[in-house]
């Protein structure tokens, strides 16, 4: 009977859909693996945990069918070919680098998720009328080299190829002999960038806040993505005997810091949606009996629009001057990365609701606090996420997790997507 047939079909398919659901969450454990440290989550760009991810990831891909290469910029490209050579692409990816004791799905979620979307099609022989591209960039988060969002800017052709290539991390490394030694290539960036027809950029991602969760959803739809800008902040004051300078007329470059940690904490505060975080902080020469001569700070500077943002740094960086000449302090202010607010669009997003609600899931809008890839790609094609609900909002803490059923929605969600498309 045909009707036995339909319900055969469908128990088929939810069957192969929680194979691929099982599988996604098994790699995503496997990959967690990669890290370069014993205890914890930590996988830097260029480093040998980045190397390990691109190898597990680029053996799933070509188990998938895919054709892998690295890019100049060491992004990790699989690509589902589609109909002819020169076939519209639809780019599907995410970040594969993590901060420091990371949760284990902060990007990978992305990257794994689109290649199961992938292979749920394979599973249904579906054959695309356009090329999937899927991307596995490795420096999105910024933590070994002061800027970011490297590979997501080599491949939409607005990296400051020079500048980013003569980067150096803590240890003095420079990128370009670390890009050199990971098969990378500093002195072709500019010809990362994608040739051909880009239909558009979705990056599947974990919510990183608790709003879907709150809200009772697995799956949202962002509507924006928050403009951020990242500052080093640089005091030297002069150091002294704890003991014997008197407190009024210290050059104390610690307390400068401090008195203008507190200023940004306010000015944020008395701008709504504004965030700034003071991630790092060092002071030299670190004694429990000396007067600081010397302090550095890193500034984390976010809103939903770029004016707002700008405003905000404006009344920042006049108090920290303020701050500076009352403490007798130099202060040496660097922004070391800037990234506009990136609209998504509609089309897409309007896309992704109707493919989640044919899966059964029901979605909101909301904005992403969190930068992500997909605001670099915005400026090669148009661009849209969907966000996964984790548990408590928590990421960047190794406590971050998500529920195998959303993971699996995410992933029907992507799939409908992709089958929705027409040229
Ligand atoms: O900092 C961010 O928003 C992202 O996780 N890199
Ligand atoms: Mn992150
Ligand atoms: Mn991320």
């Amino acid at each position: 009977m045909v009707a036995d047939r339909i319900v055969e079909g469908k128990r088929l398919a939810d069957a192969t859909r929680m194979q691929i659901t099982d599988r996604l969450m098994r790699r995503l454990d496997r990959l967690a693996a990669c890290s370069d440290d014993a205890d914890g989550l930590t996988r830097l760009y260029l480093s040998p945990a980045h190397r390990d991810a691109v190898d597990l990831i680029a053996g799933w891909m070509r188990e998938a069918g895919l054709s892998v290469s690295l890019d100049p910029a060491a992004t990790l490209v699989g690509l589902w070919p589609g109909p002819a050579p020169d076939s519209p692409v639809l780019l599907l990816g995410s970040h594969i680098d993590t901060v420091r004791d990371a949760g284990r799905y902060d990007g990978t979620l992305g990257v794994l998720g689109g290649l199961a979307a992938i292979e749920t099609l394979q599973a249904d022989a579906v054959a695309l009328p356009f090329a999937v591209a899927l991307y596995a960039f490795g420096d999105e988060e910024g933590v070994r080299f002061p800027a970011t969002l490297t590979g997501s800017r080599a491949l939409a052709g607005t990296l400051d190829a020079g500048a980013q290539a003569a980067a150096r991390d803590q240890d003095g490394t420079v990128l370009a002999d670390a890009l050199r030694r990971f098969g990378g290539d500093p002195d072709r960036l500019a010809a990362a960038r994608f040739r051909g027809r880009a239909l558009g950029f979705v990056e599947l991602h974990i919510e990183q806040g608790p709003v879907l969760e709150r809200a009772g959803l697995a799956l949202g739809v962002v509507a924006g993505i928050n403009g951020a800008a990242r500052y080093r902040i640089a005091l030297t004051g002069e150091a002294g005997h704890a003991g014997t300078v008197p407190m009024r007329g210290r050059r104390d470059a610690l307390a400068a810091a401090a008195e203008m940690m507190v200023a940004i904490r306010r000015i944020a505060l008395s701008h709504d949606g504004v965030t700034a975080t003071v991630g790092r902080i060092e002071a030299h020469p670190g004694a429990v009996n000396v007067i600081a001569g010397r302090a550095g700070f890193t500034l984390d500077l976010r809103a939903p629009e770029d004016g707002l943002r700008r405003r905000a740094w404006s009344e920042i960086e006049a108090a920290l001057l303020q701050a500076a000449a009352e403490h007798r302090v130099e202060a040496v202010v660097e922004r070391t990365h800037e990234a506009a607010a990136a609209p998504c669009d509609p089309g897409l997003m309007t896309a992704l609701e109707l493919a989640c609600a044919q899966v059964g899931a029901a979605t909101i809008r909301l904005p992403s606090g969190a930068g992500h890839d997909a605001m670099a790609m915005a400026a090669l094609c148009k661009m849209a996420m969907l966000f996964v609900r984790c548990a408590g909002g928590l990421s960047h803490n190794p406590a971050e997790s998500v529920e195998p059923g959303d993971a699996g929605l995410a992933v029907a969600a992507l799939a409908a997507f992709l089958r929705s498309i027409e040229l």
